[in-house]
């Protein structure tokens, strides 16, 4: 029986953070969050871009394209959608959120979902840095743990 899993190392990793800049207060603190969990676990400041985009709506077609440019072993995208302030609260959740999982199944390259949707402001805060951690941590994380499984999978097809 042989048991993988992935180490969440980022020496040597290129990395794509994509943010939206709607509710900035709440997506820059994912942002902070992820390029702490990268910058602890080895990724080199050098190898990080980070992309912002208008909002949610808009954060699958940028992660599409920084897959395609094959610039990234992993992209993380971070965003928030919260419910108290739009009525269409549930398309541009909804849309966001399947547009990140078709990229993601579609690609050879992990994506780390940091997309907060949330009734309120307060339950945003709480997510991003306050009493249930930052998602955008949680999420670089993610990206990183699943790039070093991919590279084992990877070396187990060569043997
Ligand atoms: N975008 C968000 O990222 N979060 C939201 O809460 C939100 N609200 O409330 O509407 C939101 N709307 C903008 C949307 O993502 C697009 O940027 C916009 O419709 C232009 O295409």
């Amino acid at each position: 029986m042989a048991e993988l899993s992935g180490a969440p190392t980022g020496t040597g990793r290129r990395i794509a953070v994509v943010a939206s800049r709607f509710n900035e207060s709440i997506t820059r603190a994912l942002v902070e969050g992820a390029l702490d969990a990268l910058v602890r676990h080895g990724t080199s400041f050098d190898n990080i871009d980070v992309v912002w985009v208008p909002g949610a709506w808009e954060l699958p077609l940028a992660v599409r394209r920084a897959m395609e440019s094959e610039r990234y072993d992993a992209i993380i995208a971070l965003g928030a959608v919260i419910r108290g302030e739009t009525p269409h609260f549930d398309y541009v959740a909804g849309e966001a959120s399947r547009g990140l999982a078709d990229a993601a199944r579609d690609s050879e390259i992990p994506v780390g979902f940091g997309l907060l949707t949330c009734d309120d402001m307060d339950q945003a805060r709480e997510r991003s840095g306050g009493a249930h951690g930052n998602k955008g941590w949680d999420a670089a994380l993610a990206a990183l743990e699943m790039a070093d499984l991919m590279q084992q999978l990877d070396a187990g097809d060569e043997s």
